[in-house]
């Protein structure tokens, strides 16, 4: 039987997460930019620990918990999951993880996102690594990338690319204001991609 959101430790978890002191960097970017791709590698290359927001919810559609139909609903339609629930999710796996350093993928996709996760964790991401990658490269990417997911269909990509448009790069603008924005041009090859992230991770580490 796997675990829900409801099961989730409200109370006291933001205090814990204090406590943990976790470094976070947010890797945000369009749908299809490539974040999952580079995170795998980042992970392999400099120890973080990959948390994909969006994987995250789709797991916890799969446990049948009371959220999940209202989370597959919205994401079916490619809009945004109320915070708390995507927040109670991170903090739970973080707070399950031995690792101090994590990859949030996917995550603040909004300002309200991004000012509910600050509030209620006390956490400000290391920087953010952010994916620039035109729609027309995004969009021929998503459709040929045949995993199952259910919003990667010619409507709900559309959807996907307006909300991204309309509310995500408010939050890349935010960290930008902030000096905190490490930009990549996510159109290249892969391969090349990440030699450009590489060159971000390495003198950290
Ligand atoms: N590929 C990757 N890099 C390539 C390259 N350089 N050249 C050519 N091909 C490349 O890559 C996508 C495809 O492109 C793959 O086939 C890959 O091989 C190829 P991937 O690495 O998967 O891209 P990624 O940016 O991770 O794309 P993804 O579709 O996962 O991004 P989304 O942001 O759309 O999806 P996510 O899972 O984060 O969110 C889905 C939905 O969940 C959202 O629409 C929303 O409804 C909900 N959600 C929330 O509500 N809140 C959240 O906090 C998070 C999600
Ligand atoms: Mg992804």
């Amino acid at each position: 039987m796997g675990t829900n959101v409801d099961a989730a430790n409200t109370e006291g978890t933001g205090s814990a997460l204090i406590e943990k002191n976790p470094k976070i960097v947010f890797v945000l970017g369009g749908p299809g930019s490539g974040k999952g791709t580079q995170c795998a590698n980042i992970v392999e290359h400099f120890g973080y620990t990959h948390l994909s927001a969006g994987d995250l919810l789709r797991a916890e559609v799969q446990t049948g918990s009371e959220n999940g139909t209202m989370i597959e609903k919205m994401m079916s339609e490619g809009v945004i999951v109320p915070s708390e629930v995507t927040i109670k999710l991170l903090e739970r796996a973080i707070m399950e993880n031995e690792n101090d350093k994590f990859l949030i993928d996917g995550f603040p996709r909004n300002d309200e996102n991004r000012s509910s996760f600050e509030s209620l964790t006390g956490i400000e991401p290391e920087f953010v690594l952010f994916f620039d990658c035109s729609e027309d490269e995004m969009e021929k990417r998503l459709l040929t990338r045949n995993q199952g997911r259910k919003d990667d269909n010619i409507d709900t990509i559309r959807k996907r690319f307006k909300v991204f448009t309309e509310s995500s790069l408010n939050v890349i603008n935010y960290y930008n204001s902030k000096g905190k924005v490490k930009k990549i041009d996510a159109s290249k090859p892969a391969e090349e991609v990440f030699e450009a992230v590489k060159a971000v991770f390495a003198p950290l580490s």
